[in-house]
């Protein structure tokens, strides 16, 4: 799961991008992107690590690409390098207009960048198509040939390609375009520090079949540059209740359909990111492909089993709800699991 940061220049992509994964873009100024691992704050991890005192904690990782897009057509320029992007995650100006139509504009400004991207596209493949012998059209030309007109018909209506509402396998025939607007897409208004409900504002007003949410940048930079103790004490006195870095990553898993579950140990405690209904030896080979190729079953037992039987898995066994599952189980939000294989 690979999210790109796209905004209209000076929106604070690059300080998002910084509060994210920590790493420092400066260095990087000459490059269009440059890519970074947010790691996802969990609770749970936490508590798992209290209880198993590894040697150990490693918690989920999700990329992040900042980009820095500058040019005539940028937007053709950089298709590729964000090709296995899942996400776009856009960043909109909200702190130095802090005018709801304004901002408004600023974000289908870039939107409409991307749609004509597409578009532009569509065109020429379809073009190419038009020129084609029938004998030399493959399979999944055919196919796209039948989808892209009527995809071609809501970009000219000015609509991401997401409006359209295509099935998975029909996303699926369409990945080597690499369209932008097809990506979910979770809009974030980098709010000035004096006025955090501007971006409930701008998301009630606006409508946006996206999901909107609000962060004041400049803020969680201060924030980051605390220790825990003096965070608290910061996010107390301006009245949030977390960083917004783990809103956006819960935002970003639920935009994208993820979920994660745990391995334990004495040596490593560790949270793994996969999509939502992966079936176990899926889940497996995230972890090594071996995993998955020799998968026999998944030893599984949930966090909250696990918690209210007091942390301990000889408990969560006596009590039946330690289960052993096999090729077809769908791996659950919060699953423990021990894999059994055999290569
Ligand atoms: N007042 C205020 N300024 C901000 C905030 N976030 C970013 N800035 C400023 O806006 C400018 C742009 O920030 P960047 O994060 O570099 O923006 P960017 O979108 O990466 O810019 P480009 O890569 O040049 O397109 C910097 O001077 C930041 O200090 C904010 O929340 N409030
Ligand atoms: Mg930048």
């Amino acid at each position: 799961m690979e999210i790109g940061i796209l905004g209209l220049p000076q929106s604070g992509k690059s300080t998002l991008f910084e509060i994210m994964t920590g790493v420092k873009t400066g260095a990087h100024h000459n490059e269009t992107v440059v890519r970074g691992q947010a790691s996802v704050p969990d609770e749970r991890l936490n508590k798992l690590v209290e209880i198993y005192k590894p040697a150990k904690a490693t918690p989920a990782k999700v990329p992040f690409v900042d980009v820095h897009a500058v040019g005539e057509h940028p937007w053709d320029a950089i298709r590729q390098n964000l090709s296995g992007t899942d996400g776009i995650l856009q960043v909109v100006d909200g702190f130095s207009l802090p005018d709801v139509q304004l901002s408004l504009e600023a974000y289908h400004k870039l939107e409409n960048e991307l749609i004509l991207s597409d578009l532009v596209i569509i065109e020429k493949k379809l073009e190419r198509l038009a020129k084609m012998s029938k004998k030399a059209i493959s399979p999944q030309e055919v196919v796209q040939n039948e989808l892209l007109p009527r995809l071609k018909d809501c970009l000219e209506a000015g609509k991401p390609l997401r409006a359209v509402g295509l099935s998975p396998a029909e996303v699926f025939t369409l990945r080597s375009f690499s369209f932008w607007t097809i990506k979910p897409e979770l809009v974030v208004i980098n709010v000035a520090e004096d006025n955090f409900s501007f971006a409930d504002k701008l998301a009630k007003e606006a409508k946006l079949k996206e999901p909107v949410m609000g962060i004041c940048c400049k803020i969680e930079v201060e924030l980051a540059g605390l220790d825990p103790a003096e965070q608290k004490e910061f996010l107390f006195s301006m009245g949030i209740t977390e960083p917004a870095f783990g809103r956006i990553i819960r935002a970003a898993f639920s935009l994208l359909g993820r979920i994660s579950f745990f391995t334990v140990g004495e040596d490593e405690v560790k949270a793994w990111v996969i999509p939502a209904q992966t079936k176990a030896p899926k889940a497996a080979g995230a972890i090594h492909n071996d995993f998955e190729r020799g998968f026999i079953k998944a030893e599984v037992m949930h966090y909250n089993d696990f918690i209210a039987h007091g942390g301990s898995a000889t408990q969560v066994k006596s009590a039946g709800r330690l289960r052993l599952e096999g090729k077809e189980y769908i791996v659950q939000d919060g699953d423990i699991i021990t894999f059994r294989f055999n290569v």
